[in-house]
């Protein structure tokens, strides 16, 4: 939807099978690795290093505490709601009136229910979208809450909806357009950077805690007709100083967009990446935020971002994981005539293994509706792609955390975890433990049982999580020394995998039932 973005659908693809391989022996436990080198938040590069130095420097790049608990969230809310919900709009012009604005049951309650429900960790509320309307009685603007009959202009939907995420122990975030095409200041650069600014700041300090601040990149021309320069750095500071233990999404140096609003993540995906620096800014070593001053926000679209190939050239590798946002409906603000077109459970379904099972965090957008509510219809998908979530992973038919390594010196890395005679699955879950970086490049399933093994699924990146799907494969029931294997072929070092296991996908529940 914005348009320096170039939408790019990645299909989603089963993992493909490989022929039967040759048993191999019971190898000895590997030699105890060597203390691996301490994890940095990005390396430099000079030019003409050897290719393996560049590899071996990006698999010491680690996230920050605050990217790490990011992405341990794994899925979370987008509610966009605003003036564009009651104009049945997308993007709204900035003429607006706002006596539009009124909810006729506003209950933030409600949406965090849902969204606790379905499994969520953090929602992100459009706070201010492209039309410039404030959900909060903010000082900077009449064009508010406070100019709208809704609550007698008593009202603040960010101060509700931030109470009912505390309430519930729910973290809380902020999506605030920096493009404003209401802002009459809009297009005076350093005029409308302090503003925006001013709006941060009354965000940032009024509603408690906010674990994300949304920037997308978005952008217009002012009234005046010139054209905005946004003062990046500038609103990161005010960000860093106000909300420490935020990250900020997209045209920041925390958190990517994955490059596509489909839902679906590229099937090799990086969390180390190559960034790009202003000319002659060098990153700051000693700042717990080093690439704040020296980044240049852009969208990252490529299918390859983070191989081999990729990183040759690179001059910074960083920590720059992967969001994969995407809307239960058509479009991204409630319409009543999409109704009958809201995600089925098992679209979702599909959608969260191919964005958390790709090494990515899901942002999954459910529009409250013109009464303040989330609707029915997209309820009653939620809970069917939870409920299938749920039975899908709860009675593993292996499980490892971590897996015991068994390689044999010289061999690939190897890991073995035992499966229970007769047991069914089509599904593995595969788990780097992060916080000593991303490694592995490619790795092979087997399932070893009667002195044989068989290859049923491959893949390349496993990064925070990888889940892959495959045709149901069954251990004989008379098979008592069955075995998963796991082989990594290619690694950036010595990888360090924190979770293997098996399970057999539940068909997803249409017409769940619905929340109490
Ligand atoms: C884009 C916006 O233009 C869309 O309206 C929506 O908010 C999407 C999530 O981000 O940049």
């Amino acid at each position: 939807m914005i348009p320096s973005r170039t939408r790019l659908m990645v299909a989603a693809a089963a993992a493909a099978l490989v022929s039967s391989v040759a048993p191999s022996p019971r190898a000895a436990p590997p030699p105890q690795a060597q203390e691996p080198p301490a994890s940095v938040r990005f390396v430099t590069i000079t030019p003409g290093e050897p290719l393996e130095r560049i590899v071996a420097k990006a698999s010491r790049v680690a996230p920050s505490p605050n990217q790490l608990a990011w992405q341990e969230r794994e899925f979370i809310a987008f509610a966009h709601f605003g003036m564009n919900t009651f104009t049945d709009r997308e993007w709204g012009d900035g003429k607006e009136s706002p006596a539009l604005f009124n909810p006729t049951d506003f209950d933030a309650r409600q949406w965090v229910q849902v969204f606790k429900a379905a499994g969520m960790k953090l929602l992100i509320l459009t706070a201010k979208h492209h039309d410039g309307f404030c959900l909060w009685p903010t000082a900077t603007t009449t064009h508010s809450v406070k100019s709208s009959p809704w609550r007698n202009g008593n009202g603040d939907v960010v101060a509700e909806v931030a109470r009912a995420c505390r309430e519930a122990g729910m973290a809380f975030g902020v999506y605030v357009s920096p493009w404003d095409r209401h802002e009459p200041s809009y297009g005076d650069s350093p005029r409308y950077n302090e503003l925006f600014r001013a709006q941060l700041r009354e965000l940032l300090t009024g509603y408690g805690e906010i674990a994300e601040v949304w920037f997308d990149g978005a952008m217009g021309e002012g009234p005046n007709g010139r054209r905005q320069v946004y003062d990046w750095p500038s609103y990161y500071r005010v960000v860093r100083e106000l909300q420490p233990g935020a990250v900020i999404f997209g045209m920041a140096p925390d958190v990517r967009w994955v490059g596509t609003e489909s839902g679906y993540g590229r099937e090799t995906e990086w969390s180390v990446v190559p960034l790009t620096l202003r000319d002659g800014a060098a990153p700051r070593r000693e700042s717990p935020h080093p690439l704040d001053d020296a980044f240049v926000p852009g969208d990252l679209t490529a299918k390859d971002l983070g191989s081999r190939e990729a990183i040759r050239t690179a001059s910074v590798l960083a920590w720059y994981p992967a969001e994969t946002d995407v809307s239960i409906r058509p479009g991204w603000f409630y319409h009543a005539k999409q109704d009958g077109q809201v995600k089925t459970p098992e679209k979702l379904v599909d959608i969260y293994f191919s964005s958390v099972g790709r090494n990515g965090l899901l942002l999954l957008n459910v529009p409250p509706d013109t009464r303040g509510r989330i609707a029915d219809a997209d309820v009653t998908s939620l809970m069917g792609m939870r409920a299938a979530l749920d039975r899908t992973f709860a009675s593993p038919a292996a499980e490892a955390r971590p897996p015991q390594r068994v390689s044999a010196e010289g061999g690939p890395f190897r890991y073995d975890v035992p499966i229970a005679a007769g047991r069914r699955f089509d599904v593995a879950l595969l788990q780097e433990d992060i916080r000593q970086g991303q490694r592995v490049e490619a790795f092979t399933l087997e399932v070893c049982a009667a002195g044989e093994c068989r290859a049923f699924a491959q893949g390349t990146t496993i990064g925070y999580k990888r889940l892959l799907r495959f045709p149901e494969v069954r251990i004989d029931p008379a098979h008592r020394d069955a075995r998963l294997r796991l082989t990594i072929a290619q690694t950036r070092g010595t990888p360090a995998v924190s979770a293997l296991s098996l399970h057999l996908m539940a068909a997803p529940l249409r017409g769940a039932p619905a929340l109490e």
